[in-house]
């Protein structure tokens, strides 16, 4: 290679100099970003009522530690370098560590009897304010920090502050899919962040970040690992890696997990059996368990897929899922740990319509699981569809702890290529009403414990991070692990409202930023659901990787095709769930079932989910079923084409880089909502027959060009499969 001239070089550090200069907003700050305040009136009310941070030192363990770093860091990128009133004063610590916060706590008669749960509040006279940060916990007190900042960053009012809030779940995770290869299933955010190779040595500094952000939004909980679990990460080699990690995330308040294969007896310990009612299993894990315990001794416990697409289990052995998990269970609870058993589980030997085999499995073990056993269950009962009905199991088993399982991971929504904020998607299943114990009984209060009085409430969510350097990729995909983490800690929350924050924190204040933003995120989840499986539609994607569509796809393994989910003939289309199809509706509560199996009186959002029907059925809006279809395929696509424009209206109103990198997503997201649009209406007209309506653009190709298309570079597939 020829040595670089010095002009050459000059010309390399400048532009080095350039791009670091611009890589100032390259995203990785998050949400956490805590840029200077520009105007000037908030700015003044802050520095008059903040005044220096008071914590005590006595007892000052590594949890207070980082909240008080935390806050240092935050005040100092807000305020900048502002003189701060002298006279006011901000009280952090919890009441048994300082006792300047126990005497006003007890004056105000205040008490805690929620677990994590945060106070923040400002106690004004005349010109001295005494800002306290407290809570039941050292934990508390992090999260109160972080409730504080936010408050700050979205510049609401100082005065009368008064943040009070606990969190309704108790283990709030993300479940990182990550293989030890550090590929990632399903995701595209880069490579896994564990890098293995270097732990237990090397800390990576964004480890760190990484806490802060989970911690900021209140998730306390990481599965490292790949639901599709390979067991040497049960080895000692590994597991002293996943210690250092755990040391590192510990003052955020974050338990480490991990996902257990079933089979590991046999592939680590050299057993001929995973039985797990057989002694010798049920000591190797035993023995196994208590290993992992001295290296982490606040382990949270394993995460396990057993019995699904080909994952070991119990059912080898004749045993069933209670079996398996409560053997792990077992091994578990003497050291306070728990085991998630997920209940996304089907057959090689298609028994069933898939939609049903959870519930048929686990409504029959309802009463058999230990109290750490937890059952997983995802939001619907198919898979991460773009949108799914709740699943069935919800309320189904009231003997039973059941963690929702979330996909932040946009798997079926476009990968980390398209636009889509899940805030909306997440709260209609939060929402759904159960009827398990008469009307109310919704979703969310079903997790929560407050249907069953469960303990062990969990929210899980499959994470969307990886080693890019802003994350997620998108840079709006971020605001999705935000709103899991923030929905995970309270599920009441609005999925304006936390749009609103994560906006203003991410971007900046101005109301033209946000309300544009917001707009665009807020209708988001409902355009993608609209260009790719729309009013019930679903499982309709691409043969093998789930980005592009090929509603066509008819080989192999009926339920993994798309024609076994549409079944589209002359006749119409949509899949008969009802009592005179596989009536899988029948596993819903009565007051549901009523409602649903009318394709008159169903929520047409899902109407083909349940409901085969003509291509004239008449649609709400008066319009034939089959027009309908056109025209929502069609408003898909003009969504996104309308979102281009609004975007590119706000070029130098937030950061250049940000703003191109979205304006370069948003052209791409435009041309696959077409090609989704145009493949699936020529593909669909082949049985339906019937004309376009006017308003539709019609398809550029006839259907075999999008038929024999196929797609090298698709986010989440794994290249060697091709
Ligand atoms: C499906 C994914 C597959 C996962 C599976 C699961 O396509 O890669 O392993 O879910 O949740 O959505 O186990």
């Amino acid at each position: 290679m020829k040595p670089l001239s010095l002009k050459a070089l000059s010309a390399l550090f400048i532009s080095l100099a350039i791009n670091s200069l611009v890589s100032a907003e390259d995203g990785y700050r998050l949400w956490l970003r805590y840029e200077s305040i520009q105007k000037q009136e908030i700015l003044d009310s802050y520095l008059s009522n903040i005044g220096t941070v008071d914590i005590a030192q006595k007892d000052l363990n590594p949890t207070l530690r980082v909240a008080a770093d935390e806050l240092q860091k935050g005040l100092s990128g807000l305020l900048g370098s502002g003189e701060r009133s002298n006279k006011s004063r901000l009280l952090i610590g919890t009441a048994s560590q300082n006792p300047k916060i126990a005497k006003i706590l007890e004056k105000q008669n205040t008490n805690f009897d929620q677990k994590d749960e945060y106070l923040v509040f400002a106690d004004s006279k005349s010109k001295q304010t005494t800002i306290v940060i407290t809570g039941s916990s050292d934990q508390a007190v992090l999260y109160g920090v972080f409730a504080f900042l936010r408050h700050l960053q979205t510049h609401q009012p100082i005065e009368g502050l008064s943040l009070r809030s606990a969190p309704r779940v108790e283990n709030r995770i993300l479940n990182h899919w990550d293989n030890l290869t550090r590929t990632i299933e399903r995701s595209m955010s880069g490579a896994s962040l564990w890098n293995w190779f270097d732990l237990p040595y090397y800390i990576e500094p964004y480890y760190i970040d990484y806490a802060r952000a989970c911690a900021s939004v209140g998730i306390n909980g990481t599965v490292l690992t790949n639901v599709n679990a390979n067991s040497t990460v049960l080895h000692p080699q590994f597991i002293e890696k996943v210690a250092a990690l755990a040391d590192t995330f510990r003052p955020y308040g974050i338990r480490v997990y991990l996902t257990a294969r079933f089979s590991a007896p046999i592939e680590l310990g050299g057993l001929d059996s995973a039985d797990p009612l057989d002694p010798v299993v049920i000591k190797w894990w035993n023995d196994k368990v208590a290993e992992i315990y001295e290296y982490v001794p606040d382990f949270g416990g394993f995460l396990v897929k057993a019995n699904s697409e080909g994952q070991p289990g119990p059912q080898k052995y004749g045993r069933d899922h209670a079996d398996g998990a409560n053997m792990l269970a077992d091994a578990l609870a003497p050291h306070g740990g728990i085991v998630m058993w997920r209940a996304f589980v089907y057959d090689f030997e298609i028994k069933e319509d898939r939609h049903k085999q959870a519930y048929t499995e686990f409504t029959n073990l309802d009463g058999r699981f230990r109290e750490n056993a937890i059952v997983q269950t995802k939001n619907g009962a198919i898979d991460f569809m773009p949108r799914e009905p709740y699943h069935p199991l919800f309320g189904a088993t009231p003997e039973t702890t059941q963690a929702l399982e979330l996909q932040i991971t946009q798997e079926y929504l476009g990968g980390d290529v398209h636009l889509a904020y899940l805030a909306p998607m997440w709260r209609e299943v939060l929402n759904a009403d159960t009827f398990a114990q008469g009307k109310g009984s919704t979703v969310a209060k079903v997790i929560d414990g407050s249907v069953f009085s469960h303990k062990n409430t969990t929210f899980a969510g499959v994470s969307n991070a990886g080693n890019e350097r802003n994350w997620t990729g998108h840079p709006i995909a971020a605001s999705n692990w935000y709103a899991f983490g923030r929905l995970a800690w309270d599920h009441t929350l609005s999925s304006e409202q936390i749009a609103d924050e994560w906006i203003r924190m991410t971007f900046n204040n101005q109301s033209e930023v946000v309300d544009t933003i917001a707009n665009i995120m807020l209708a988001s989840h409902q355009t993608v659901v609209d260009y790719s499986m729309p009013l019930g539609l679903h499982h309709i994607m691409a043969e093998g990787h789930h980005y592009g569509p090929g509603p066509w796809f008819d080989q192999g393994r009926p339920d993994w095709t798309s024609v076994y989910y549409h079944r589209a003939d002359e006749a119409g289309i949509g899949f008969d769930r009802t009592e005179s199809g596989t009536n899988a509706l029948g596993q819903y509560f009565p007051e549901r079932v009523a409602k649903w199996s009318d394709p008159e009186q169903i929520d047409e959002r899902y109407l083909l989910w349940f409901h085969h029907v003509s291509w004239d059925f008449e649609m709400d809006s008066g319009e034939t079923l089959w027009n309908e279809l056109c025209l929502t395929y069609q408003r898909g696509v003009n969504d996104v084409a309308k979102w281009i424009q609004e975007w590119d209206g706000l070029s130098g109103k937030i950061d250049a880089q940000r703003h191109a990198r979205v304006a370069a997503m948003l052209i791409r997201q435009h041309a696959d909502a077409i090609f989704w649009k145009d493949a699936c209406l020529s593909y669909f007209q082949t049985f339906s027959k019937r004309p376009y309506p006017k308003s539709i653009t019609p398809p550029e190709n006839d259907l075999e060009h999008y038929k024999n298309f196929k797609l090298y570079h698709v986010p989440g597939h794994p290249a060697e499969q091709w």
